[in-house]
């Protein structure tokens, strides 16, 4: 495109913005995005550079508050989804939260290649529903050793990389919804966005799938719900949501448990919610639907 074309692109591209109204934000990194751009989803996007080939995609997550914690009673999970009730009162009160600072967060689950390019080894390997795949979401690693990923990545690439906090998870996973899954309250359409116990487990197809083969989220993330847990940076408290920070949580205080996220091809639509909290693992348990997804974080002070 020559400058004049670039230069009526630019202004017709002003002119929509003008059109509808947007307002526009900077996020750090030189990415832009209007309001209608992160209502849609499309804010901006990094790519980052794992070596062996392999690369990793992230999306913008753009700072802003939420209603964290389960919409439903825990009564009423426990009726709808077939659960005790006692197992759900976990996800309240439910609270606002306000991520006070943008992010990238990966589109998918860390993969097996990506895994191996970074950490050079292959935990899943010879293990039951290791399934070997490049593609696959990477499983079998504990939390310090999802942690390592991340300090060796940041090291590689010279951003600062973590796993997410339950709250960056969870803002996240809802992508502006504050329904019991991502995509509404319908569990039946669980199928279209999650590889789950009724299309992985009782199919047959017991393991880890290819990450993004299913429908993403608003903000254009994949497999929040199912396919692998996410390990989360925080400790794991019952009654967190009591006593946290409203703004940027992040439980700290050593407990016997981590906090894992969303599901897994191996669970019922019940663990697969945007407010469900697993609450079982210590920081050296392992298994074959476990794994995680990174954040970058943005802004002018992201480089170690
Ligand atoms: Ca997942």
């Amino acid at each position: 495109m020559n400058g004049l074309g670039s230069m009526s692109a630019c202004c017709l591209g002003l002119l929509l913005l003008i059109g509808v109204g947007c307002t526009s934000e900077t996020f750090g990194e030189g990415v832009t995005a209007t309001k209608a751009a992160r209502d849609a989803g499309a804010a901006g996007h990094i790519t980052l550079d794992l070596g062996a080939g392999a690369t990793m995609k992230l999306a913008l997550v753009p700072a802003g508050s939420f209603l964290m914690g389960s919409k439903l009673s825990a009564a009423e999970v426990a009726r709808i989804f077939k659960g005790k009730e006692e197992r759900f009162t976990d996800e309240h009160p439910r609270h606002e939260v306000t991520i006070s600072r943008s992010f990238y967060m990966g589109i998918h689950e860390v993969t097996q290649a990506q895994w191996r390019a970074v950490m050079g080894t292959e935990p899943w390997k010879g293990k039951i529903s290791g399934k070997p795949g490049d593609s696959n979401a990477a499983s079998w690693m504990d939390w310090h050793e999802a942690n390592e990923f991340c300090r060796k990545l940041s090291e590689k690439t010279g951003r600062k990389i973590a796993l997410p906090t339950e709250a960056q998870w969870e803002y996240a996973c809802r992508a502006g919804t504050s329904t019991v899954f991502c995509f509404g309250d319908d569990p039946s359409k669980l199928g279209d966005y999650a590889w789950y116990h009724d299309n992985s487990r009782k199919t047959g197809e017991a393991y880890a799938h290819p990450v993004g083969r299913k429908k993403p989220n608003a903000w254009g993330l994949y497999d929040m719900h199912g396919n692998v847990w996410e390990w989360c940076r925080d400790w794991y408290a019952k009654d967190f949501y009591a006593k946290g920070k409203k703004v940027d949580p992040e439980n700290a205080t050593e407990s016997k448990r981590r906090t894992v996220r969303g599901g897994s091809w191996h669970n019922s639509p019940l663990l697969s919610r945007s407010a469900g909290r697993n609450s079982w693992c210590s920081s050296d348990y392992r298994h074959y639907n476990y794994g995680f997804r990174v954040m970058v974080e943005s802004g002018p002070d992201n480089r170690r």
